[in-house]
């Protein structure tokens, strides 16, 4: 390929990776397997169009160093090479953990990284296509790098599968499984800093509230009502499990205190500021969790209350819940809320 043509198409490989690897993180349901596939084939893409582009600079690559600008090269290059070697890794099953973050943290930041820096690089040194850029040939050339990509995954698929690499155990998520069935033994996370100190169940109450004609606010002991739930937390991080949640259905909830027929969306908010919207209709089947097996909820996961959401990635199941609200909207904040919540000081509760 002519070298604007390979940088275009790396730029744009890179782009699609970074945008699909951002996408996995909202799928939950294993009809959505497909994403992660795409995100793999763009990530192999990347890879393949290394190597013409490598063939290219390597030569200038080292004596090149006394200008600073082809640092910015070298730094992206780098960091693709990283990204996609620790995003193998942790699919193959990998299990190194450096500074308390496994493969696939390392793969994600690594990736957001690569695309900063890559902005960086195109902004310095991008170069317009010419007319003999565009070619048929150069697009055909392009699209052999595509499907070269494209069989890569399936045949990584079947390689993992065939040697018995421990990634095979690994959910199509990406996620491996801990603890399942056994209770509180589980992983305890967080999205970004939420650490809240324990809250006291005697005066803790859920509050029910928004468009409803008579909201209230309940105990623990008026949600555990033992309707049961079996279902999957499966956190971005990387680990899954499976459990038996038990509390009461949200639309038991929201019938007590009588939505308004506006409702459209529920919001779940937590007490660290900490919260997510799910459609009514999802919502309604979504339970309100105070036992994982046949134990109370520890603090940790999220007592006196979280959310059970089956289908949505851990991130959704909101923990250490005060307020369940019916809204004619999602919340558009939730987004931000989710990022920023333990950062914000909260005097009597961190
Ligand atoms: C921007 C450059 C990126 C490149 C070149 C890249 C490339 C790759 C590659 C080659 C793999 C292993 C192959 C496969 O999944 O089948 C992988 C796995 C993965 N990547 Fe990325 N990635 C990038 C960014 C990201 C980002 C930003 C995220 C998330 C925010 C992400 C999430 C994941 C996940 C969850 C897996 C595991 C998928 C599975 O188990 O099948 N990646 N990536
Ligand atoms: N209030 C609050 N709820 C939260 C989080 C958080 O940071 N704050 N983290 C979420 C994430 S990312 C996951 S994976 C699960 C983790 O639940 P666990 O600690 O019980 O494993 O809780 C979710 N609920
Ligand atoms: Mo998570």
């Amino acid at each position: 390929m002519r070298p604007r043509a390979t940088d275009w198409s790396l730029a744009l490989a890179t782009g699609a990776a970074f945008a699909t690897g951002l996408w996995t993180l909202t799928v939950g349901r294993p009809e959505g397997w497909w994403v992660f596939a795409l995100h793999g084939a763009t990530g192999y893409l990347v890879l393949l169009l290394l190597f013409p582009k490598l063939a290219r600079v390597s030569g200038r690559l080292l004596p090149g160093m006394r200008d600073p600008r082809a640092w910015a090269g070298l730094t992206t290059t780098l960091l693709a090479v990283l990204t996609i070697l620790c995003g193998i890794a942790w699919i193959g099953g990998g299990d190194l953990v450096i500074l308390g973050y496994n493969l696939l943290n390392w793969h994600i930041l690594l990736g957001i990284v690569l695309t900063v820096a890559l902005s960086a690089h195109m902004v310095i040194r991008a170069r317009p296509l010419r007319p003999t850029d565009r070619t048929r040939r150069q697009a055909l050339r392009a699209g052999a790098f595509a499907l070269g990509a494209a069989l890569i995954w399936p045949l990584q698929e079947r390689l993992i599968g065939g040697l018995g690499m421990a990634g095979a155990q690994r959910r199509f998520t990406g996620s491996r499984e801990v603890g399942s069935f056994s209770g509180n033994a589980f992983p305890v996370v967080s999205w970004m800093a939420d650490r809240p100190a324990p809250l006291d169940v005697a005066t803790w109450r859920l509050r029910v509230a928004g468009l409803v004609a008579a909201p209230y606010a309940a105990t623990r002991d008026e949600l555990d009502v033992r309707d049961e739930l079996i279902a999957t937390l499966d956190c971005t991080g990387g680990f899954y499990t499976t459990q038996r949640w038990s509390g009461v259905r949200v639309g038991a909830l929201l019938d007590r205190a009588g939505i308004l027929p506006e409702t459209r969306w529920v919001r779940f908010v937590s007490i660290t500021g900490y919260r997510w919207s799910l459609p009514l209709a999802q919502a309604r089947e979504a339970l309100i969790a105070v036992r994982v097996g046949d134990e109370l909820l520890s603090h940790g996961h999220g007592a006196p209350a979280r959310l059970v959401a089956p289908g949505e990635r851990g991130f959704v199941w909101v923990k250490w819940l005060t307020l369940i609200e019916a809204r004619a909207e999602p919340d558009p904040g939730q987004l931000l809320a989710i990022n920023i919540s333990g950062f914000i000081d909260d005097p009597e509760h961190t």
